[in-house]
């Protein structure tokens, strides 16, 4: 199993800072922005780019979890109507900006969309990634990158976090 390094923690601190700065410069600040970190990964992504975007601004910007899995389109729709989510934030108006770890066929982002909509109007919704392997299925691409990676199928992404991982890694396997 061959595995190479595309992102070490020194990449990844410097990828969420200018993403915080690109956040900041399109949205002329952070007024009226919520961040929202998708499942595991996402959500330490997003709350480490709030604490950067709260030093730098120095005011705070709301964020939350967001949990995906029930409006997936890989779920029945018995299992999809189950559990609507709500938000601990306010989302109506705002502009949202989803954080997740891997960017790849965009069935995630989709669903994330969904439940979001679900839940009110935002003023419009954004999305950062650390890493966009590429392989859409879905018209939907990324605001804010951390790290194009090109990837065949065969290839995986690991990304390791240390709020989860213990460590802060992003490497390709080769199945
Ligand atoms: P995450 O919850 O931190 O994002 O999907 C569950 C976990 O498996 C994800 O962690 C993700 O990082 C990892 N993973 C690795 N490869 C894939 C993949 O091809 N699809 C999905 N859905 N998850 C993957
Ligand atoms: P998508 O829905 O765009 O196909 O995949 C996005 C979601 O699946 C992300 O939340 C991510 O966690 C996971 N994912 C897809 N491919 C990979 C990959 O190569 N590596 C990792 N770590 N996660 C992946
Ligand atoms: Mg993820």
């Amino acid at each position: 199993l061959e595995s190479h390094v595309i992102m070490d923690e020194t990449a990844i601190r410097r990828a969420l800072t200018r993403i915080a700065h690109e956040i900041l410069e399109r949205n002329k600040g952070i007024e009226g922005c919520v961040l929202a970190g998708i499942k595991t990964r996402g959500v330490f992504l997003a709350k480490r780019l709030a604490e950067r975007l709260e030093n730098i601004e120095g005011k705070s910007i709301p964020w939350f979890e967001l949990d995906v899995t029930s409006y997936r389109d890989d779920r029945s729709e018995r299992e999809r109507g189950a559990d609507k989510i709500s938000f601990p934030v306010p989302i109506h108006d705002k502009k949202v900006i989803l954080f997740d770890d891997v960017l790849y066929t965009g069935r995630t982002i989709r669903a994330a969309m969904d439940a979001i909509m679900d839940c009110g109007r935002p003023q419009s919704i954004q999305l950062a990634v650390l890493a966009d392997r590429g392989h859409r299925e879905l018209p939907i691409r990324p605001d804010y990158i951390g790290k194009n990676v090109p990837t065949s199928k065969a290839e995986e992404i690991e990304v390791l976090l240390e709020e989860v991982d213990g460590s802060d890694l992003v490497r390709i396997f080769q199945q």
